[in-house]
């Protein structure tokens, strides 16, 4: 028995609008539900037979789910539901629409020519697939689309709105001439210059820590702001190409009020991608006490009782921070 599917839920981001554009295709179907995974997650969005799932955990119930996260997967597992019986198809792919793409052209639906390179596009972008900084900067079609999409929208209506006509787009045209459409192109200016303003931001925040002299670890501290500034952390490789990761250190805010406390967050850069190394960030948040992560990104927090105790607090965790950093082995390879 196979269930008529008459929406697409799919993640909000440039693998989600892809996966949808193909999904639309595959299942001919033009009403499209975006949402982020934690309210997948929580069950926060009504999902229900009738729904087609794509790059997103696997809801409480749907007619068909698309994903390549391999969490999400072990997440069914953990449920006592065995994947192989949800309709859809999981693959460890790149991208979720590298999977949808191959389960509908697999069952012999004749793809446009256009479709594959955005797919391939969603694949680069999706899995962060970058080994430099000027590989990352490069700007393919795909990417500028990805800048349309990203770029701060007036309200979340207008981005929901914006989103849904981007997966038509996607789906009927090449991303050279989506690039060119009056919105997407008008987006794609604004995103560059809400990133000319975070450069700025960032150029008066960055410093290195004591020790380093060859500037592996980009520091940017943020935490005389008195509103918790909007940042692309990455940008900061702009400035440092050859750094090998980055920490920011934040003021904690609560209710919207700025707190005595600090926030941190850790990650490595894409000089490390794919190079055999010792450095992990989440060791370093986890051994210090801060807070918890995986080897490329982390994020911790300390809380203080007055401004001379945060003063002296970040002084202690930025030198445990360094001399952490600095015993774990950048490796040969590359
Ligand atoms: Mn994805």
């Amino acid at each position: 028995m196979t269930v008529e599917i008459e929406r697409i839920v799919t993640h909000t981001d440039f693998d989600g609008v892809v996966s949808a554009a193909v999904c639309s295709l595959g299942l001919s179907c033009e009403k499209f539900v975006f949402a982020g995974p934690v309210s997948v997650a929580r069950a926060e969005i009504p999902i229900g037979p009738a729904d087609a799932v794509c790059d997103l955990p696997y809801p409480l119930e749907c007619g068909m789910w698309f994903d390549h996260h391999p969490g999400n997967l072990e997440a069914v597992r953990l449920r006592g539901i065995d994947p192989g019986t949800i309709p859809g198809r999981f693959d460890a792919k790149p991208s979720c629409a590298r999977v949808v793409f191959d389960h509908f052209s697999g069952a012999g639906l004749a793809m446009p020519g256009h479709l594959a390179l955005t797919v391939a596009e969603a694949d680069t972008i999706d899995s962060f697939a970058y080994t430099s900084v000027e590989e990352w900067r490069r700007e393919t079609q795909g990417k500028l689309v990805d800048m349309g999409l990203k770029a701060k929208a007036d309200s979340f209506g207008d981005q929901i709105r914006f989103l849904g006509r981007l997966v038509l787009l996607v789906r009927d045209l090449p991303l050279d001439e989506i690039a060119r459409d009056p919105e997407v192109a008008g987006r794609i200016e604004s995103f560059r210059s809400d990133e000319a303003r975070m450069m700025k931001l960032i150029e008066g925040a960055v410093s290195f820590l004591p020790g380093d002299a060859a500037h592996e670890l980009v520091v940017m501290d943020f935490s005389h702001h008195n509103r918790q500034p909007r940042i692309q952390r990455n940008l900061a490789y702009l400035l440092h190409p050859g750094a090998l990761g980055a920490l920011t250190i934040n003021s904690s805010f609560a209710g919207g009020r700025k707190t005595n406390g600090l926030s941190f967050t850790l990650s490595l850069s894409m000089n490390l991608t794919g190079r055999d190394h010792g450095k992990d960030a989440g060791e370093i948040m986890r051994s210090l006490d801060l807070g918890d992560g995986h080897a490329g990104a982390a994020a911790g927090r300390v809380d203080c009782s007055s401004k001379q105790e945060m003063l002296r607090a970040k002084e202690r965790i930025l030198a445990e921070i360094w001399r952490m950093w600095s015993e774990m082995p950048v490796g040969g390879g590359g």
